[in-house]
């Protein structure tokens, strides 16, 4: 069994929340306290799994099935976690990653309907007993994540092509794990000004620096 150093930071939410926004945010909070950050995201964060984040994002005539689709999510994460995950915690790095588990009961379990038991299998299958130590869900209510998706401009993906209806889902899982783990999961109201949200997560975060 690998021991493990560093911290395991995971970023959440719908569509449009703001994680990309506050990713380098949190990555130069814990570099200015001398803590080295591995920056990183799901699916994707390796060569291979990135190619797999291009088949599960993109558009094709051939429509993806549910199954092939949290699959496919579970493969990128298994080559993520041998690859990269593992061993930046291992050499006691910090680990900040846009999306992981969570967002595979959100919107595979919520979203698409797939039972939460698979799901929970499948996280065990692949990744043991390793669980980020820290998840900052941001949470906004889906109309204004979608608006601002939309506003910032460009193509739409598989999934922000999705109705109300999936991410309304998506935002229920999200906020029932919240409630079921909140030592870990820790929710953040991302609907008021970027200052007040980035408060918000410092006072998260400080919780592991205790
Ligand atoms: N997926 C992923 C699964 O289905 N299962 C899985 O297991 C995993 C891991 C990946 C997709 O894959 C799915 C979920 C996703 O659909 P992604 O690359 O993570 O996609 O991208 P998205 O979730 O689509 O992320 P977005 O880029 O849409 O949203 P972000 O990163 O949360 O939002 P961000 O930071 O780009 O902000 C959006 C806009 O809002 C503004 C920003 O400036 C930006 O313009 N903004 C604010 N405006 C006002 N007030 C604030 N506080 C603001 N914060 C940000």
């Amino acid at each position: 069994m690998m021991d493990i150093k560093g911290k395991f930071i995971t970023l959440e939410g719908g569509e449009g929340v703001g994680k990309t926004t506050n990713v380098p945010f949190i990555k130069n909070y814990l570099q200015n306290l001398n803590i080295p950050v591995v920056v990183t995201r799901e699916p994707g964060g390796t060569k291979l799994a990135e190619k797999i984040r291009d088949l599960l994002l993109q558009s094709n005539d051939e429509s993806l099935t549910s199954h092939a689709e949290i699959l496919l999510m579970f493969a990128a994460r298994a080559q993520h976690l041998n690859h990269v995950i593992k061993p930046a915690l291992a050499e006691g790095h910090w680990v900040l990653c846009d999306r992981f588990t969570d967002a595979t009961y959100a919107y595979q379990g919520g979203g698409r309907g797939m039972a939460l038991e698979t799901i929970g299998w499948l996280e065990n299958f692949v990744q043991g007993d390793l669980r980020p130590d820290l998840t900052l869900l941001l949470d906004v209510p889906v109309e204004i994540g979608m608006t601002r998706a939309k506003n910032r401009g460009g193509d739409l993906d598989r999934f922000e092509s999705e109705q109300l209806h999936f991410f309304n889902k998506v935002r229920q899982v999200y906020l029932q794990q919240a409630q079921q783990y909140p030592d870990r999961i820790k929710i953040i109201k991302a609907d008021q000004p970027l200052d007040d949200v980035q408060e918000a997560i410092i006072g998260a975060l400080k919780l592991l620096l205790l």
